[in-house]
């Protein structure tokens, strides 16, 4: 047997004999620190475990076939894969459990995902991408079970799109697109919709992406009859498998305990998905739980006795311990010896990550309590401080939030006293607040220079004889010089290619930049996200183009779980630049004319909403999106595409900036706040109201987060002294979240002279026609009347009662 079928050299016996022995130390070592592990839970020490057990010579086998710039998308499972390709140690097992938050000993994701959740660093720690090609790449897992699937086809995609798109700066990201995307997903998890969507659409693109399906019959404690029809997920997507005429994929089985096997499989899988660009499924059976799903139960509750037996015969490990001994590998006491080694060397990295993680927390326990004693020694309240303070002194492995708590709790007893040791406790807690905080809150967003907020303003210009064009033109020449001038920019969508998009916002651009980059994809919404995600992670800069707002709700999941926590929970060290393009509130009907604002923005912190009230202002939110490195939501106003707008002469350089709200009409009396279509009814309000004599000053937020960063609303309503916040969405969506930030963040409270009020649609969906629309959503007359109230209620004189 040779490891590898690539190279030409034969290997000798001693050689293949090292390998073996090595591969089997590495599946000892995972398989102890999954024994530790729990036992750190049951212990304490820990929160939480799940581990690889019982699926380690598989992974063993894939980590031969993976090469420096092939990325993984995969979920808890595959510590085994992590060591195997050098990133994951002992210690940084036992750091993930412990929740450690330093980066440097936690490089999964600095303590903020719980163990089994893996991940490299594709950025420096200044934001910046480091060369991809040069180093095994495993994208962020995250715990939404399939949810790894989306990505995995974008990671795939763009080793297709780096082979076949000429013009790319390839230097960090791919070596003439010979990268293969390798996924994970456990048996169960393949009932999921997102598992079947990436199928399909993998097997249509065909994209270099190996699939591996760990099988142990189980999902928690649900069999797979429960699961998978016949029970055998490779057995019904058969129909899946290319013919010589038909493109699909390449479908493998093999038994997770056949350890020579399993080896000439991934170099099978790896050689034709690498070289053809041909989408491969394993499916790995007779796969096994040693302990169970995780920390939080037993297997014995759930699998029959018989069910045990087999699984402790057919362990990968010993499965493979019996083949070595049988082939001569090595004997049962050398075996033995070795086991007995790894035993300690797991023992010790445990230790020393335990040490690693409490030390420094000790450390700072010691420096609050010499606090708290000086404080109880001089407070007439001491007794009760060190009362706190003994009760933390005995605390051998405190949390800080121990400390913390202690600290805070004993400041309220000296609220009244004034003596040194009192500011020392409070330069304490604030300092400890500063430095502790953000190990749990930094990097939602991009702190590097790219960030968006960066970017400044650059304002359309035009002729003076500047033509009125529809909106759609300004957009379609824009996207003409954004994909000029970054090659590595695409798009992609339903509609999106062939007919340059549904309301011909590409119109011709398939023509002149190819089927690659301008392209039609399936009707597959989070898939169509996933591409973005996966291709924005390796340098690309995809727009994914979701065809109507209502339809976000389909990659909502992924946007809010995957794109949106990706900066998050990888501490700055992962990023996909993503931005997705849709188009949306008021058309007809309930499912064109949604506005869910509200759900989008409470899901999806840590990506940019921006919504711009005509499509000069959409324009230049791609070109500063373009320039920046953080993911972002632009939803373009469905009914404006054939609204006219002056054609600017600077088409491709104009952006809109990030954050920043923009006054549209002056007005003495109120602040009227409003953003994307809705604004066209208020300006006419505005207009009617002004026949009344009441003065209305309109801001258009175009930026929903971040949210008016120069806080410029509570200036006008610092003037005005009264506002109404006017949207589509349903009450307490989008404009209870604008009220929020205008009163809590904004402190706009102490300027107002009356009741602050929003105005939005129905709590139903939209009904369909004008009349639906009329009596679904705010009209003018609505703008007008709730206006007309708090004017009213100011002045009943001046204004009286409408009705
Ligand atoms: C979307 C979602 N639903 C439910 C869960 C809870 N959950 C975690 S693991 C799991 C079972 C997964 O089984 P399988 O895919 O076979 O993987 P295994 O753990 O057996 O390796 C479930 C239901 C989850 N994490 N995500
Ligand atoms: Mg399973």
């Amino acid at each position: 047997m040779k490891a590898n079928p690539d190279s030409k050299t034969e290997i000798t016996f001693n050689d293949f004999k090292s390998e073996v022995l090595s591969d089997y130390k590495l599946a000892v070592t995972s398989r102890e620190c999954s024994l530790l592990g729990r036992r750190e839970v049951l212990t304490g020490k820990a929160k939480f475990g799940i581990f690889g057990d019982g699926k380690e010579v598989p992974q063993i086998a894939w980590a031969k076939a993976f090469k420096n710039g092939d990325f993984r998308s995969g979920y808890y499972r595959d510590q085994t894969f992590m060591m195997a390709i050098g990133e994951l140690t002992i210690e940084q097992f036992f750091a993930g459990l412990y929740a450690n938050t330093d980066l440097e000993q936690e490089p999964m994701s600095a303590g903020r995902q719980m163990g089994g959740h893996f991940a490299t660093h594709s950025l420096d720690e200044n934001g910046n991408w480091k060369n991809l090609t040069e180093q095994k790449n495993s994208s962020a897992d995250i715990s939404p079970t399939a949810g790894q699937m989306p990505r995995l086809l974008g990671l795939a995609q763009a080793s297709k799109i780096y082979r076949n798109v000429k013009g790319i700066d390839t230097t960090n990201f791919s070596n003439n697109g010979n990268e293969i995307a390798w996924g994970t997903i456990g048996n169960a998890s393949t009932s999921e919709g997102l598992f079947f969507e990436t199928i399909n659409a993998a097997g249509v693109l065909q994209v270099p992406m190996v699939i591996s399906i760990w099988d142990d019959e189980y999902g928690i404690s649900v069999h797979a009859k429960h699961q998978t029809t016949k029970e055998n997920i490779s057995e019904i997507l058969k129909g899946f498998q290319r013919t010589e005429k038909e493109n699909g994929y390449e479908i493998f089985r093999v038994d997770g305990w056949n350890y020579p096997e399993l080896i000439d499989i991934y170099q099978r899988a790896s050689q034709i998905s690498r070289k053809e660009h041909v989408p491969v499924m394993i499916h790995v059976q007779q796969l096994t739980q040693p302990q169970g799903h995780s920390t939080s139960g037993s297997h014995e509750r759930y699998k029959d006795e018989d069910r045990l037996a087999w699984e402790r015969e057919y362990d990968c490990n010993v499965q493979m311990r019996q083949w070595m001994i049988a082939n001569n590998i090595a004997t049962d006491e050398e075996l033995s010896t070795i086991e007995k080694d790894l035993k300690k060397a797991v023992r010790d990295g445990k230790k020393a990550a335990w040490n690693a993680f409490i030390n420094p927390i000790k450390a700072e326990k010691r420096e609050i309590v010499s606090i708290l004693e000086k404080v109880a020694s001089v407070s007439s309240n001491g007794v009760f401080i060190s009362k706190l303070t003994n009760e933390l002194n005995a605390i051998d492995e405190p949390f800080r939030r121990d400390l913390l708590s202690a600290a805070r709790k004993s400041l309220r007893y000296i609220v009244t006293e004034e003596f040194s040791a009192k500011n020392d406790l409070k330069n304490w807690i604030d300092n400890y607040i500063k430095e502790i905080q953000p190990k749990y809150s930094s990097h939602l967003l991009s702190s590097s220079d790219k960030k968006a907020l960066n970017q400044s303003e650059i304002n359309p210009t035009y002729n003076d004889d500047a033509e009125l064009v529809d909106g759609r033109i300004i957009l379609r020449d824009n996207f003409d010089a954004l994909f000029s001038n970054y090659p590595e920019a695409l798009i992609f969508g339903e509609d999106a290619g062939h007919i340059g998009d549904v309301n011909q916002g590409l119109e011709g651009l398939q023509e002149k930049f190819g089927e690659l980059r301008i392209a039609d994809t399936g009707i597959r919404e989070a898939t169509i996200l996933g591409q973005g995600i996966g291709m924005s992670m390796r340098g690309l800069r995809p727009i994914a183009e979701i065809q109507y707002l209502d339809y976000v709700l389909y990659a909502l999941q992924l946007m809010s779980d995957d794109l949106a926590t990706l900066h998050y929970r990888t501490k700055g060290r992962q990023k996909a630049p993503l931005i997705v393009r849709t188009r949306g509130h008021r058309l007809e009907g309930i499912w064109h004319s949604g506005s869910q604002m509200g759900g989008i923005l409470n899901l999806i912190r840590g990506i940019h909403v921006l919504v711009p009230r005509d499509m000069t202002k959409a324009a230049g939110f791609y070109n500063t999106l373009i320039e920046s490195d953080e993911p972002a939501l632009i939803v373009e106003c469905l009914n404006g595409y054939r609204l006219k707008e002056k054609m600017p002469n600077n088409i491709g350089q104009f952006k809109t900036p990030i954050g920043v709200v923009e006054t549209l009409r002056e007005g003495a009396d109120i602040t009227l706040i409003s953003y994307g279509s809705t604004l066209r009814l208020v300006e006419q309000a505005a207009k009617e109201l002004q026949e009344v004599g009441i003065d209305a000053e309109i801001i258009d937020v175009q930026s929903l987060l971040p949210f008016d960063i120069n806080h410029d609303i509570v200036k006008s309503i610092s003037k005005t002294n009264r506002c109404v916040v006017i949207d589509e969405d349903v009450k307490g969506g989008a404009s209870a979240y604008i009220l929020d930030q205008i009163l809590n963040v904004q402190n706009a409270f102490q300027y107002l002279d009356s009741v602050p009020k929003t105005l939005a649609a129905q709590p139903h969906r939209p009904a369909y026609g004008t009349d639906g629309d009329y009596f679904s959503k705010p009209s003018v007359e609505d703008i007008f009347e709730t206006v007309y109230d708090v004017m009213h209620e100011m002045s009943p004189t001046d204004y009286p009662k409408l009705r």
